[in-house]
């Protein structure tokens, strides 16, 4: 197995400081809208694309992920609900297990299920720990994964979490409070645990505004990723512009 899509995302950290990655779900658009959309996310300076949902309703998973890669030359990067979205249209994906939970299917048992597919069609897994920080309501992923959040004020409780996913060997940490939270993770979170990580911070959920992606990225984050607010534009460009500028901007 290769990992040139995970090579490419340090190269690239290393050569901005901070990484612009929208999020796209094939279930809020049409396929040709899907393709429009990340067509204009590498215009305005996206640096990756992430593909995926917490459910697909329709059966458009394949078809959105050959036209995203037909319209654009960005990485394109599966971000799974489940891990029947393994397709091989893809860059790679980020092989999440859901480390702040404890719940062995989210652990391991849906990687087991997946990894024969993933070695067939040659898709590059990604190893991440996904850590689940509250935001104060039950989001979808709590709901659906079955676990618990770790709290908002409890950054020792993330530190060990995410250091043991160092340890273990996992290449990325990504901190999330869900799909359109209401509060994004906390600054003092993501300070703290990039105080003792080596591996990159991706930070996501409930994020609205440029500036607050450009506090993510003072606190740690090495990539910023955006869904919601994308979706409830009527055209998204020019707030992807924004955000892709704003978190470049960040000398870190
Ligand atoms: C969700 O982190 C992503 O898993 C993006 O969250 O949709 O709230 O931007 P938002």
């Amino acid at each position: 197995m290769k990992f040139e899509t995970y090579q490419k995302l340090i190269g690239l950290i290393e050569e901005k400081g901070a990484l612009y990655v929208p999020l796209l779900d094939p279930d809020k658009n049409t396929v040709e809208g899907i393709g429009e959309v990340a067509a204009k996310a590498e215009e305005a300076g996206a640096d990756a694309l992430l593909v995926g949902g917490s459910i697909i309703v329709r059966n458009v998973f394949e078809d959105s992920l050959k036209q995203i890669k037909k319209s654009t030359n960005l990485p394109v990067i599966i971000f799974p609900g489940y891990f029947n979205y393994v397709c091989k249209y893809a860059d790679a994906i980020l092989y999440l297990s859901l480390v702040s939970g404890r719940n062995p299917d989210l652990l391991i048992g849906e990687h087991v299920k997946s990894a024969p597919a993933l070695n067939v069609i040659g898709l590059e897994p990604i190893s991440t720990a996904y850590m689940l920080v509250s935001s104060g309501v039950t989001t979808s992923v709590e709901f659906m994964s079955n676990t618990k959040p770790i709290p908002r004020e409890k950054p020792d409780i993330a530190i060990a979490h995410a250091l043991a996913a160092e340890f273990i060997g996992m290449k990325l940490v990504y901190l999330e409070t869900g799909s359109g939270a209401n509060q994004s993770v906390p600054d003092e979170m993501i300070k703290a645990i990039s105080s003792v990580l080596s591996i990159p911070i991706i930070c996501g959920g409930g994020i609205k505004t440029p500036d607050e992606a450009v506090s993510k990225v003072k606190s740690g984050a090495s990539i910023v990723v955006t869904g919601t607010i994308l979706e409830k534009q009527k055209d998204c460009s020019n707030l992807m512009k924004e955000f892709a500028k704003a978190i470049h901007s960040v000398k870190k």
